[in-house]
């Protein structure tokens, strides 16, 4: 079950020999999509919630090259201080641990190693998608590790930079499940939904198990769970749209492209919006960590 190349915490180990619920979280948002102290917060609370629903939390690095399921609080705490950690998303595995680096996994790479341990549950902020703009091309990894790898993905759906309709468009074409939780639009993570359907609504976890049970059963791979950002946290579409224009001015600008754009772009809304998107991606991590761990119970 657990590739003899990852390194697992004896607890996580235990759990899966024991086929007691496990589920993944994901180190980009610590190391890249967060600042210091919000990132540190947002990793224990999601942590937390995943115990206090009755799962074992497994958060994933690639430890100065050891692929890692379950991270320490130690080592959560330096991963979230530290300068110059490497983005590794799914092709990126290989030259992380053959060039012994620090790497946090962004939804891809952590969704192949949770794989390769055996966990099929993870929960993340929201998926990586197809950019707005023609110019630079770029669609995230994504979109190709749902399509492959068995691993159910929670999230408040595509991050809201993106052009939300072509991302559905395209997990629609590989065969990638978008269920929608008590919603039947997309959630579009800081703004409540996009107008655009989802392909199946669940009510409950129990619901999202068993379509996802059925989902890999008939030789399917990923899935992705969608539930909104909690109402109290969530932000009006129009307002952050116009912090998104000038954030995307702003990385035109500046010519970022390539893996560094994401984090560009988050880090621009949280100034414009005078901290406000990072109440709600808190908000939405911590959430949709505790829809996790539930279906994480129920497949167990
Ligand atoms: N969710 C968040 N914040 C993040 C991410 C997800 O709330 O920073 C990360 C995930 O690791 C996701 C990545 O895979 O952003 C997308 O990066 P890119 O667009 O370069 O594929
Ligand atoms: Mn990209």
């Amino acid at each position: 079950m657990f590739a003899p190349w990852l390194t697992g915490s004896a607890e996580v180990v235990a759990a899966l020999a024991a086929g007691r619920p496990v589920v993944a979280l994901e180190s980009t948002l610590i190391a890249h999509g967060l600042p210091w102290p919000t990132n540190l917060d947002t990793a224990r609370e999601a942590e937390a919630v995943v115990r206090a629903a009755g799962a074992v939390p497994a958060t994933i690095a690639i430890w100065h090259g050891v692929p890692t399921v379950g991270l320490s609080d130690e080592q959560i705490v330096e991963l979230a201080q530290a300068k110059g950690v490497f983005k590794a998303s799914r092709r990126d595995i290989g030259a992380a641990v053959g060039l012994k680096r620090l790497a946090a996994t962004t939804v891809s790479a952590t969704m192949a190693l949770a794989h390769a341990a055996g966990v099929r549950v993870f929960a993340t902020g929201g998926i990586g998608g197809a950019h707005r703009e023609e110019e630079p091309f770029d669609i995230s990894a994504d979109l190709t590790e749902l399509s492959r790898t068995p691993v159910l993905v929670v999230c408040a759906g595509a991050k809201s930079i993106l052009d939300l309709p072509r991302t559905l468009e395209i997990l629609e074409t590989w065969g990638v499940p978008v269920m929608g939780y008590r919603t039947e639009e997309f959630p579009a993570f800081y703004v409540s939904v996009a107008k655009i359907p989802v392909s199946c609504r669940v009510e409950t976890a129990s619901e999202a198990a068993a379509v996802f049970a059925a989902h890999v059963q008939m030789g399917g791979a990923g899935a992705v769970l969608a539930r909104t950002c909690p109402d109290e946290a969530v932000i009006p579409a129009a307002e952050f749209h116009e912090w998104l224009c000038e954030a995307e001015q702003d990385a035109q600008e500046a010519r970022v492209s390539g893996p560094r754009i994401t984090p560009f772009l988050l880090k621009r809304l949280a100034e414009l919006s005078g901290g406000r998107t990072l109440i709600a991606n808190r908000a939405l991590i911590v959430a949709n960590a505790r829809l996790a761990a539930e279906v994480a119970v129920e497949l167990a």
